[in-house]
């Protein structure tokens, strides 16, 4: 039967070798139903990955080898075999039953066997199919409106740090958030004039203007808080003081290595307490307008996040990346422990669409805001832009506004927003 409950059957899935925004191979899918309509999907990669998350598969063999053994030729014939037979097979229909199908056919916990980057692209690709067929907008297929006014509010990274960029800053991610923008093309100008400032304030100083994995700068600097200071200063030169919050994502799993509780930051080689570390971030959110702090501790710092969350949860909002990693029973046991407030969503290292939607669902059913994010290796698929909206996210990081994987992600928000 082609068409069951108004859902045509899959035809068609395969996959291509791609290159993401560091040049390294990346996961495309494409899917095909049988009432013709299409879809594609690919898979974005992190730097600085969670633990606990969903992993990636690649071809491996090391220097020397095709992209450094970074080459995703295996995860592709996966999906090309494997998944393609087991999907046109077993002619599940609907997201739900898709995804749960490919979870089981890989059969591992963190989708090791097939690779996450196998999995997500043909788990994306059917969500824009299914769009397609329905002949609506992809964030409305995945059960979203636009009504309301509300929008997600970009946090633009515009100066990197961390494993995303090349100099001794140890904080990963510095973000501009235009609370005050009016709409989401008007929050978008503001980011974009903020960052377009913040050239100036960089170039006058002498200061490297060349940027990180996510399109932010990225200079070295005396003091990880100087780029507080130099945003500071580029948000005043664009005049958008009243409109303009910043964030921070710490990324700070990066930072611890043995079981000894010391946080290590790798580049300014100094060491720090949890406790040192909340009383650093009260300081800075005292003296600068930082309205999110992410991933402060690292992901095993359990009771670290609960004393954080005690002593900022009130006046900050404390997002969980790697200690959650888009996983609803981890955003659970979280919610329970008291630890943080909001939670980080990327759908790679859930591993499938439906696996996402639902740590969105527990994350909203806990009361903790949603931010959906992209990663730092990502490519032009503007998926997370309708997962956003879909989901009624808060918050949207898709990095600054420069390069066209991370604007991407902007402008369609901007078309869905039109
Ligand atoms: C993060 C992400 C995205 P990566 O830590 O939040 O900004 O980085 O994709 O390298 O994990
Ligand atoms: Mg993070």
């Amino acid at each position: 039967m082609l068409i069951k409950n108004g859902i045509p059957k899959i035809e068609a899935v395969f996959a291509a070798e791609i290159l993401d925004s560091r040049g390294d191979p990346s996961v495309r899918a494409f899917l095909r139903l049988a009432d013709g309509s299409v879809g594609c999907g690919d898979a974005p990669s992190g730097a600085s990955t969670g633990k606990y998350e969903a992993v990636e598969r690649r071809d491996g063999g090391g220097d020397g080898s095709r992209y450094g053994g970074r080459g995703v030729l295996d995860a592709c014939a996966a999906v090309n075999g494997e998944i393609a037979s087991a999907l046109l097979r077993a002619d599940p229909r609907g997201q739900r039953a898709v995804d749960k199908l490919l979870c089981e056919l890989d059969g591992t916990s963190s989708k090791y066997r097939l690779g996450a980057n196998a999995i997500l692209p043909v788990s994306i690709a059917y969500a824009r199919a299914c769009a397609a067929s329905r002949r609506c907008e992809l964030y409305e297929s995945l059960g979203g409106s636009v009504s309301g006014g509300r929008f997600p509010i970009p946090m633009m990274n515009i100066l990197n740090g961390g494993r995303h960029a090349a100099n001794n800053v140890d904080i990963q991610e510095f973000m501009l958030v235009p609370v005050g923008g009016e709409s989401a093309a008007d929050a978008v100008r503001i980011g974009a004039e903020v960052y377009r400032a913040l050239g100036g304030v960089l170039h006058r100083r002498g200061l490297f203007c060349g940027v990180g994995d996510e399109g932010g700068y990225s200079p070295s600097l005396a003091r990880d808080e100087d780029a507080l200071d130099l945003i500071m200063e580029a948000v005043s030169a664009s005049g958008h003081e009243n409109d303009a919050a910043l964030a921070v994502d710490a990324a700070a799993s990066e930072w611890t290595s043995g079981s000894d509780g010391v946080y290590r930051l790798p580049k300014r080689g100094v060491e720090y307490t949890s406790e040192e570390l909340i009383l650093y971030y009260r300081g800075l959110c005292e003296r600068y307008p930082i309205v999110s702090v992410e991933d402060g501790l690292g992901e095993d710092d359990g009771g670290g996040w609960r004393a954080m969350t005690e002593a900022l949860g009130d006046r900050v909002m404390l997002v969980g990346d790697d200690l959650f990693v888009t996983n609803a029973q981890r955003i659970a046991a979280g919610a329970r422990a008291g630890a943080a407030n909001a939670v980080l969503i990327k759908p790679n290292q859930a591993g499938t669409v439906t696996e996402t939607w639902d740590a969105v669902s527990e994350a909203r059913r806990t009361g903790y805001k949603v931010v959906v994010s992209h990663r730092s290796g990502d490519t032009e698929d503007s998926f997370i832009a309708d997962l956003a909206v879909a989901a009624g996210a808060d918050f949207i990081k898709s990095g600054a506004p420069c390069r066209a994987e991370r604007t991407a992600k902007y402008n369609r928000l901007i078309e869905i927003y039109r």
